[in-house]
């Protein structure tokens, strides 16, 4: 049975067709810098947000019509491995992500929870192997179970640390089985709603505790994945460990994990940590640390996570400008953690919201390879930067100079030129590449 009748498989048209079942910019095939835009773009569904979203808000009940829900968890889940696989396929896209209860009930217990995962990821690895769609990164949800209240590995319940252990245990083995590129930790409840009670250092320690284990145990079933942690500042929790980019990679060498995590790093979060994406992008790279990216953008007029496809092309130019830069994003790619408007309810909305945010990126893309090509940045960088490449500068550089040596001087220069920025004239000429 098809969930999607009435859509065809995506084709690039170009921006002359009036089909809005069309790419108008992303072109599979078109090879820019040498790959093609696929391979550049390695773009992802999230299961949890086209798959099992419902459209409910906080003062509202769901809107999205789904006809893959029936009365029986167990079959609604089987449905949805059917009706995800076709929609990656029409869509082209060439991987998925999914939290372990996203595709299966939890029913009653723990054991019945990875019954059920063994049966979901019996039928996910046939449709994989049918249809050579791959697992871009698995995850566990521990946020969402009440059990989690006080958060997961860094619950004060050390209960809940084991409970988190068996789930994470099970994610790998699935990432295993499933041939998983990548394993995400995102902690919504690690972090805390109050100093006055939270043993703020036992927490941290037991993340990285706990993180340690799930290296050990990937090593045990010699399963070579890469590990990645996503930033997130707040929200669920008041103040969330993994703040951003840079608190998380001190978090990371201090704890001696920097050999196995890399960053999987989302837009919006960017938003709410008060950082553009690029920022937080860009820190990454500094610390060869940028792992795979979360794409969708926050509203400038709401202070949440509002998730939204993205459809800014100066955003993704700029972070895509990055990713060049960083050589390519695999074996992360780029998964739209992204959700339809709740007034978007229609089954075929989830395919008009994909290909708005894959057409943005594929433009972004397009500009960035154009920016790397004339150098636009780089030029500029040189231009700013010309005092560290002779005299003084490349000495300091050089590492040939100390405070003494440069105190002397700076008392023969101290009559100090600095040169404008022009800042405005640069970002006007940014515009001219954003077509
Ligand atoms: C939450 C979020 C998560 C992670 C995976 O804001 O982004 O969906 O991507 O747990
Ligand atoms: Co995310």
């Amino acid at each position: 049975m098809a969930y999607f009748p009435n859509v065809d498989k995506i084709k690039y048209e170009g921006t002359k067709t009036e089909n809005p079942f069309a790419f108008r910019h992303y072109d599979p095939d078109e090879v820019i810098e040498g790959k093609t835009m696929k391979e550049h773009l390695r773009f992802a569904v999230a299961w949890w947000h086209t798959l099992t979203q419902d459209g409910s808000d906080p003062f509202g009940a769901p809107t999205n019509i789904r006809t893959w829900i029936t009365d029986d968890p167990m079959q609604t889940s089987k449905n949805r491995v059917e009706a995800g696989f076709e929609f990656f396929e029409k869509l082209g896209v060439e991987y998925f992500c999914f939290h372990d209860v996203d595709i299966a009930p939890e029913g009653d217990s723990l054991e019945e929870f990875l019954a059920n995962l063994d049966e979901i990821t019996d039928l996910i690895k046939e449709k994989m192997d049918q249809t050579g769609i791959k697992l871009l990164w698995n995850t566990a949800n521990m946020f969402t179970n009440p059990r989690f209240v006080h958060g997961a590995a860094s619950s004060s319940n050390a209960d809940v640390f084991a409970y988190s252990a068996a789930q994470v245990k099970k994610g790998l083995e699935i990432s295993k089985k499933l041939g998983g590129k990548n394993y995400v930790f995102w902690g919504g409840r690690e972090g805390y709603e109050s100093l006055l009670n939270t043993d703020l250092p036992l927490e941290q320690d037991n993340i990285a505790r706990f993180f340690h284990m799930a290296v050990d145990y990937a090593k045990e079933i010699k399963h070579d994945v890469q590990f990645l942690i996503e930033p997130k500042p707040l929200e669920p929790s008041k103040h969330q460990y993994d703040y951003d980019a840079a608190t998380t990679m001190a978090f990371l060498q201090k704890y001696d994990l920097t050999d196995y995590f890399k960053l999987n790093l989302e837009a919006n979060h960017a938003t709410l940590a008060g950082h553009t994406f690029e920022h937080e992008i860009t820190v990454a790279r500094s610390y060869n640390a940028l792992g795979s990216l979360d794409a969708n953008q926050g509203d400038v007029l709401l202070g949440w996570d509002t998730d939204e496809f993205p459809t800014n092309i100066y955003d993704t130019t700029l972070a895509m400008y990055q990713v060049l830069e960083n050589g390519g994003i695999a074996p992360g790619g780029i998964n739209f953690d992204a959700k339809v408007r709740r007034s978007s309810f229609e089954m075929e909305d989830l395919f008009l919201a994909h290909i708005a945010g894959m057409d943005t990126f594929a433009r972004g893309l397009k500009a960035a390879a154009k920016l790397k090509e004339d150098g636009f940045f780089t030029k500029e960088l040189d231009r700013r930067y010309a005092s560290y490449k002779t005299g003084i500068g490349k000495a300091i550089i050089d590492g040939k100079e100390n405070l003494s040596s440069l105190a002397d001087y700076a008392l023969e220069h101290d009559q100090i030129k600095n040169q404008s920025n022009h800042l405005e004239l640069l970002k006007s000429r940014l515009n001219d590449y954003l077509v």
